[in-house]
């Protein structure tokens, strides 16, 4: 049965700032994506307080809000069959260094705050992140 579903993809500061935004786009259209939206912005603190809004009570929390704020990112929703689980796949694990070979944090992972992406990690919060970023 068919399972289409889109996630919501984050190229982050790290990654846009090595100019890798192109080689990371390709990973992902190479790999059965569709980019159906995409758009290059810097958010506020505040706004990236309100994106990783989950992660409040992690002693890293303020850490990763300034780094999401610091720089341009690129938004993107990401289509395809079962994208959410196939995202987290080809993103590969938190910590770089873990992860898989041929996955994007493997090839462009600095380090576990600069891992270069960001992907949906449920249905319920790809519907809440592609919202947060492309209210239509
Ligand atoms: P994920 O991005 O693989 O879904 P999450 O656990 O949702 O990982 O954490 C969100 C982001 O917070 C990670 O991508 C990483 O940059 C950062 N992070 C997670 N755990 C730590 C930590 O122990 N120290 C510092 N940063 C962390
Ligand atoms: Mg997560």
């Amino acid at each position: 049965m068919s399972n289409l579903e889109k996630t919501l993809s984050i190229i982050k500061p790290d990654a846009v700032e090595r100019n890798l935004e192109n080689e990371i786009k390709g990973m992902f259209t190479n790999n059965g994506f569709n980019i159906v939206k995409n758009k290059k912005i810097q958010i506020s603190k505040s706004e990236a307080e309100q994106f990783y809004k989950v992660h409040e009570t992690k002693p890293f929390y303020n850490d990763l809000c300034n780094y999401l704020s610091s720089g341009p990112i690129v938004v993107m929703i990401l289509e395809k069959e079962n994208a959410i689980q196939e995202n987290r796949d080809l993103m590969g694990s938190t910590k770089p260094e873990d992860a898989a070979e041929g996955t994007i944090r493997k090839k462009y992972g600095i380090s576990i705050d600069k891992n270069s992406v960001h992907g949906s990690d449920s249905l319920e919060n790809a519907k809440i992140e592609i919202n947060f970023f492309f209210k239509d």
